[in-house]
């Protein structure tokens, strides 16, 4: 009689175990990924929601003489932040013709700023800090013409030596503990941009940085964003640190950025296996080069990130 209530809670516990186990493992190939972002959640919440501000840190001139200046970045602080807590972090990045500012958040009406509030008020994901810094990295930041391209390439530098440390230093990120060691708060970072903000999300966060973000949100992706092989190879440059999402969305009617994001990103699967359905998704529906496209990419990817945070 003994060896069978033995037996009896032998069962049982490793049912449980089995089951705890199931429920870590996120099933992220069911994730569901929407065409549109629900209206009520495009709008002012009533409750108070996040804070946005704008700061100021010491970088480089990095296109050019490596003189010291000063970078601004927009930084959105969600309802009821505080120091006690530890929050993920989304680099949000903007377009050819943007800077920090681009994303809106610091508009009297924002509705990326808006589904943020509401999807953490709501409960639908955690609260996380976001950060929208000025993608070039230059003196000359503010000019916005095709001429000053090149500086968006070599963001990297920026972002790995003076912006992260700066934000891990200042703010309640999970980095914040871990300073002097970027890579170790990884799983609660993110990078993610629209069309060159997308190109620098896949060419400079994914193929440069993947020691610091383990996911990554390309919304209508630029020309120039690295082909899938590329991708590929240079996820081979990181074989320790994987890749825990990567989000693509683009409008089939976006002439601008459909073939350079589609090239990067559609096929990525048939040539790496590093991603899968369980940590990459691609996504198109009607729509064009706009934020219609780009909040509905802010939309689910950081309900990709809700999703993931643990
Ligand atoms: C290009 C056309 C558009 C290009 C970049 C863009 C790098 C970016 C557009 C945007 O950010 O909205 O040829 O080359």
């Amino acid at each position: 009689m003994k060896r069978w209530i033995s037996l009896l809670l032998v069962l049982l516990m490793t049912g449980g175990l089995v089951t705890a186990a199931a429920e870590e493992t996120k099933d992220m190939k069911n994730f569901v990924f929407e065409d549109e972002i629900p209206a009520e959640l495009t709008r002012a919440p009533k409750q108070k929601g996040g804070t946005v501000t704008k700061f100021g840190y010491p970088s480089k001139d990095y296109t050019n003489d490596q003189a010291e200046i000063t970078k601004y970045a927009a930084l959105y602080l969600p309802p009821d932040y505080s120091e006690d807590n530890r929050y993920d972090l989304l680099v949000l990045c903007h377009g050819i013709g943007g800077t920090e500012l681009e994303w809106g958040f610091m508009n009297a009406y924002s509705i990326g700023r808006n589904v943020l509030d509401n999807l953490i008020l709501k409960g639908i994901i955690p609260p996380m800090i976001v950060v929208m810094p000025n993608g070039r990295s230059t003196a000359k930041a503010y000019n916005t013409s095709y001429d000053n391209m090149g500086s968006f390439y070599v963001f990297g530098q920026e972002l790995r030596n003076d912006l992260l440390p700066y934000v891990d230093a200042h703010y309640a990120t999970y980095g914040h503990d871990t300073q002097d060691d970027l890579a170790a708060s990884r799983d609660h970072r993110a990078m993610a941009g629209l069309s060159m903000g997308g190109m620098q999300t896949i060419n400079i966060g994914l193929c440069e940085c993947l020691d610091l973000f383990s996911m990554f949100g390309a919304f209508s992706a630029a020309p120039t964003s690295n082909p899938a092989k590329d991708v590929a190879r240079k996820l081979e440059d990181f074989p320790d640190y994987p890749v825990r999402y990567f989000y693509s969305v683009c409008g089939t009617e976006d002439s601008l950025a459909y073939g350079a994001a589609s090239a990067a990103a559609k096929e990525l699967p048939k040539h790496t296996d590093r991603l899968t359905e369980e940590n990459w998704h691609w996504q198109e529906r009607s729509g064009g080069h706009d934020f219609a496209i780009w909040n509905l990419g802010l939309y689910n990817f950081a309900r990709v990130m809700g999703e993931l945070h643990e």
